[in-house]
């Protein structure tokens, strides 16, 4: 069909046409699912191990980046879901990557990690074999979070909803059908982390959240096991860890370690 060129110089399928590659792709997996289950099976917090190569913060963190290597070996050491980053232009992430690690007979259900701004984008990424997206609260008005969680319902995706403030998860726990929430330690405007961040927001509303039934993944700038029992004592149920796993010659024993 005809394409017009995004900013990237990438060509971009119009909507209609991404809609029905998004239906027509294998059915996606419970990425919700997954992380509950190895949350229950173990009692430990549930892994999100990402692919990134690099973040603007911190540079590029691994020179030989081969993504379904470090897929397979997250996998292989419990990881109970990926995130893979595809935006390009901050953190060398690509949809090359995503449909690489999808077609490799890696099972762990995907997360897509760009900017979601645009509905366009959902359906883009389940048609390459995401099972996930983010959605960051900080960039998105209530109404876009709404219409983009319908979207996900419909395609049998879940929508990681990321907040960094206390006014952003009283706006996202005044939203229908929320699931899933990830805290940000890390300052989208400072990069500074802060895992008290956490602490903090779950002290708050622990008790609505545990309402709803909603699980809380903690996110950024953990390295040790003592970060994440610190986040877990504070009751988050999985953990999205990217960095410290990345920079390790061995990122799945860095997993078993
Ligand atoms: C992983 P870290 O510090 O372990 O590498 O962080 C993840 O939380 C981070 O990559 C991230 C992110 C984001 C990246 C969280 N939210 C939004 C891009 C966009």
């Amino acid at each position: 069909g005809s394409c017009i060129l995004n900013c990237a110089g990438h060509a971009m399928k119009p909507l209609n046409e991404v809609i029905q590659s998004a239906e027509k792709a294998p059915p996606s997996r419970d990425f919700y699912g997954a992380l509950e289950a190895a949350y229950k099976r173990n009692g430990m917090p549930a892994l999100i191990a990402e692919l990134k190569k690099a973040s603007p913060s911190r540079g590029v963190l691994r020179e030989n980046f081969n993504p379904v290597e470090i897929a397979q070996t997250y996998e292989k050491n419990g990881a109970a879901c990926l995130s893979i980053l595809t935006d390009e232009k901050y953190f060398q992430g690509s949809f090359e990557n995503l449909e690489k690690v999808r077609t490799s007979g890696v099972k762990c259900p995907l997360l897509c990690k760009e900017f979601v701004i645009d509905k366009w984008q959902i359906y883009n990424a389940r048609s390459k074999g995401a099972d996930a997206v983010l959605l960051i609260a900080a960039v998105l008005p209530d109404l876009g979070i709404k219409c983009f969680l319908q979207i996900c319902k419909d395609l049998g995706m879940t929508a990681l909803i990321e907040v960094h403030d206390e006014r952003e998860m009283e706006r996202v726990l005044n939203i229908n059908g929320v699931k899933l929430i990830g805290i940000n330690n890390r300052s989208l405007e400072t990069f500074v982390v802060d895992t008290s961040n956490t602490k903090m927001l779950l002290e708050k509303h622990g008790d609505s959240i545990r309402e709803k039934g909603i699980l809380v993944v903690g996110e950024s700038g953990l390295f040790s096991p003592d970060d994440v029992a610190y986040v877990q004592k504070a009751g988050i149920s999985a953990v999205l860890v990217g960095e410290s796993l990345v920079k390790q010659e061995d990122p799945g024993r860095a997993i078993a370690g």
